[in-house]
């Protein structure tokens, strides 16, 4: 027995020692591959190497990981990654076969496993290990990796949950997440580490320390130059929450194991979170072949990172503990050379098989024409020469190839072929390059239909806050999957009631109050949606937005994308914004938001009973979005429906709140109630407007409603409280060019806005900083005597 424990501890050290050279070789081959110009840039992990075949042990099925680009040895040892997969994404290979954690649209380690399979169903996740799909700007994965970490011990504790055993094992998953010491710098980082300590959930933080951030050495990044020492408050006592707290070297591969073990297993166990300090790791190459390291590392800075490369350590341990000769390791280290070229070869064979294809083809109809336009056959040949002489091909030397020899041949008939190929291309490359911003699939938003609102005979006339309460009342008793949190949300129901004794009813475990802390809000709403929960994750007010925008625009939005599809985060951010009272509580930074948020749905609905519709229509689709309520319509009176949970406001359809012959006003939102009134002004002096609410920005009125209306009108104003050029550029854009609306304009076109500043407080300040009333009036007037 204890000989088959040695033999078989043998195998695993030198199984990691043989990830470890492979990795080693993967970053030295990488780095080549860029300064040849195969590659684009090149970003690796070589000198964390050793930490990461310990970490990889223990992470289990059902694990996840938001890490950031030096885990590759990671991936490659949990076998998530292999190396030619690596190569297919450092060449950016569009083909999902090939680069199947982003089709070629991240940079080299930048990781992702599937979660949804192609109908846009969750695959199951309790018996694979995950990888979140990594994002670049560094630190954003800790707030991924809170909500990764807190859907276990939603899963454990509440009782709905317990049923859904593909998406956990009763909350035994731990989430693992990697940062570099640098980016401990970061607000993300500190805002993940307080929440984590407070909600007692299984994240486990390696901090890979290498004493650089690019240049900037840790004396300028953190007090006292040492994350475990500046965190040291956090350490869990006796009767404390908090966090177990372990410093290890980098280097030390026994002792890495050791701690690993320990600290992963009480995370496991009893959610208490752990923060591995992995101290002296090496850079061998420096940080990324954007630049080298000895500019500004001193020469005995890379002495020391020569003589503690923690490879060479490893390599050194092994000999010292008689578990391998020399020679083996010569062998492994041989064979691991051998493993990364020809997996190097492969991917790079792979990659441009596809390319040649277009070139040969091309080239093929070039010469065909070429004797058919004998005036400009010289230039087509040429054309044709550059083209197939050229080693190493993009597919964007092929389009300006193509477009050159159809500019050459002109309308002659001998073109055809010429242009026909080039639409195919054209027509693929959407299909590579810019295709699942959102679900195409079954799950997508824009496939539910709309269901209109119905109503009693008495149907009562209730305060809109009084709709959403009811509506979430139901909600929360028929979907288990629906969860509810935000700041002042669980035990007063939020700011505006909306969840008012809500709590009290399905428990603490799925509504609840959150700290003051937007960005990792949306961290929890972001890691539950990707682990297939229906959070609603609540930012008190829309000006605040801002404090969580950051993970909204880099992950939720762009998730769908960067993985072509094989994760969804359907979110569904809840807030409350436009005109109310004061610089803070009544912005409406539209623009703002349309232009981070793409690959979110962004809807503004006018009153409660349509943010209901919109509710249900986003929990059937596995699409990400933010809900902007209107602050002031919590206590007007709506008339309550009798299908709640039912009726659908179907996203992107523009709904027409009152006809008219004269001229289109198209506004949305708080400003709605505005254009009304303004409207029924104009209606006693004979001008009668047509008031279209396109209700969400995002999709933007997918049939051309508007254009009907400007067909009809021939005048048009754009209504918005953003601030000029805001969100009503958008919706002029969309409708002048887009819907070519410009065609039927009898007048110039308007926008009406809130003025550049932030809105004064008090009801006066309200009225001269966002549109009003007298203002529409005046404006539409005024295109009436044009
Ligand atoms: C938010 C953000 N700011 C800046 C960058 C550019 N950047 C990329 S890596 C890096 C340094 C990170 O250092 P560290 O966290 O120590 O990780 P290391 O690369 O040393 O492993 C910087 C500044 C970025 N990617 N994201
Ligand atoms: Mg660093």
């Amino acid at each position: 027995m204890e000989k088959l424990s040695f033999d078989s501890f043998r195998a695993e050290v030198l199984q990691d020692y043989r990830w470890v050279c492979i990795s080693r070789e993967a970053s030295l081959v990488g780095r080549k591959e860029v300064l040849t110009g195969k590659a684009k840039f090149g970003i690796f992990g070589d000198g964390k190497e050793v930490a990461q075949v310990a970490m990889a042990k223990f992470f289990q099925p059902g694990d996840f990981r938001a890490g950031y680009y030096r885990d590759q040895t990671f991936a490659f040892a949990s076998e998530l990654s292999t190396v030619e997969q690596f190569f297919a994404q450092l060449y950016a290979d569009p083909d999902v076969q090939n680069d199947p954690f982003s089709a070629g649209r991240q940079m080299v380690s930048h990781f992702a496993t599937p979660f949804v399979d192609n109908q846009g169903e969750w695959i199951d996740l309790a018996n694979r290990k995950n990888i979140s799909a990594d994002i670049a700007p560094t630190a954003g994965q800790m707030v991924r990796g809170l909500g990764l970490a807190f859907a276990s011990k939603a899963f454990r504790n509440v009782k709905e949950l317990e049923q859904f055993s593909t998406l956990s094992n009763n909350g035994n998953e731990v989430c693992f997440c990697t940062i570099g010491d640098a980016s401990t710098s970061e607000g993300q980082f500190w805002e993940t580490i307080n929440a984590a300590g407070v909600l007692q959930v299984p994240l486990v933080v390696f901090v890979w320390d290498d004493g650089y951030g690019i240049s900037v050495p840790k004396k300028f990044q953190t007090t006292k130059g040492s994350i475990s020492e500046a965190l040291s408050g956090m350490q869990k006592e006796e009767g404390t929450n908090g966090y177990h707290i372990y410093n290890v070297k980098g280097w030390d591969y026994a002792g890495m194991c050791e701690i690993f073990e320990e600290g992963i297993r009480l995370a496991r166990e009893t959610h208490t979170p752990a923060l591995f300090h992995v101290e002296e790791i090496t850079q061998p190459q420096g940080h990324s072949t954007s630049g080298s390291h000895e500019r500004y590392k001193a020469h005995e800075r890379l002495e020391w990172e020569r003589k503690w490369d923690a490879m060479k350590k490893m390599r050194e341990w092994i000999i010292a503990n008689v578990l391998a000769t020399e020679e083996e390791l010569e062998e492994i280290e041989r064979e691991s050379k051998n493993h990364v070229r020809s997996a190097r070869a492969h991917a790079w064979e792979a990659y441009l098989e596809p390319i040649r294809k277009q070139v040969n083809r091309t080239v093929d109809l070039i010469n065909d024409v070429t004797g058919k336009i004998r005036d400009r056959s010289k230039e087509l040949t040429a054309l044709a020469k550059e083209l197939s002489s050229h080693k190493e091909p993009l597919r964007r030397d092929v389009m300006r190839v193509l477009n050159a020899a159809i500019d050459i041949v002109g309308d002659n008939d001998a073109g055809y072929w010429l242009k026909d190929h080039y639409k195919d291309l054209l027509t693929e490359s959407k299909e590579l390059f810019s295709s699942h911003l959102y679900d195409e699939g079954p799950r997508s938003a824009l496939n539910v239909t709309g269901v209109p609102a119905s109503y009693a005979d008495k149907a009562p006339a209730v305060n809109g806050f009084e709709i959403l309460n009811r509506y979430f009342d139901k909600l929360f008793s028929t979907n288990p999957k629906v969860m509810a949190f935000g700041e002042d949300l669980g035990y007063i129901g939020d700011v505006n009631q909306g969840f008012s004794g809500l709590q009290a009813k399905y428990g603490e475990g799925r509504i609840f109050d959150t700290g003051i802390r937007e960005l990792t809000i949306m961290g929890q709403g972001i890691g539950l949606a990707i682990r297939g929960l229906r959070p609603i994750a609540e930012i008190q007010y829309l000006d605040y937005l801002l404090y969580g925008l950051q993970p909204l625009s880099d992950d939720a939005a762009t998730l769908h994308y960067r993985t072509k599809g094989q994760q969804s985060c359907p979110i569904i951010v809840r807030t409350r914004g436009h005109r109310l009272e004061g610089i803070w509580h009544s912005g409406s930074p539209m623009g703002v938001v349309i232009n981070a948020l793409r690959g979110m749905w962004v809807c503004v609905p006018r009153n409660m009973t349509q943010a209901v519709g919109i509710y249900n229509t986003l929990l059937q689709s596995n699409d990400p979005a933010i809900v902007i309520e209107c602050l002031n319509g919590y206590r007007l009176k709506e008339k309550l429906p009798n299908n709640l949970l039912h009726f659908k406001v179907p996203l992107g359809v523009p709904e027409i709140i009152k006809e008219g012959k004269d001229v289109t006003v198209v506004t949305y939102g708080s400003t709605l109630r505005v254009v009304i009134d303004a409207a029924q002004i104009l209606e006693k002096i004979g001008i009668s407007c047509e008031v279209i609410d396109v209700q969400t920005l995002l999709p933007f009125d997918i049939h051309h409603k508007i254009l009907e209306s400007l067909k009809k009108t021939n005048r048009i104003v754009f209504v918005d409280e953003d601030v000029p050029g805001g969100a009503a550029a958008f919706i002029f854009n969309k409708v002048m060019e887009e819907q070519k609306g410009y065609r039927w304009l009898d007048v110039a076109p308007k926008t009406i806005t809130g003025k550049a500043h932030r809105p004064a407080y008090g009801s006066d300040g309200d009225y001269f900083s966002k549109p009003n009333a007298e203002e529409v009036e005046a404006v539409i007037k005024e295109m009436m005597a044009e």
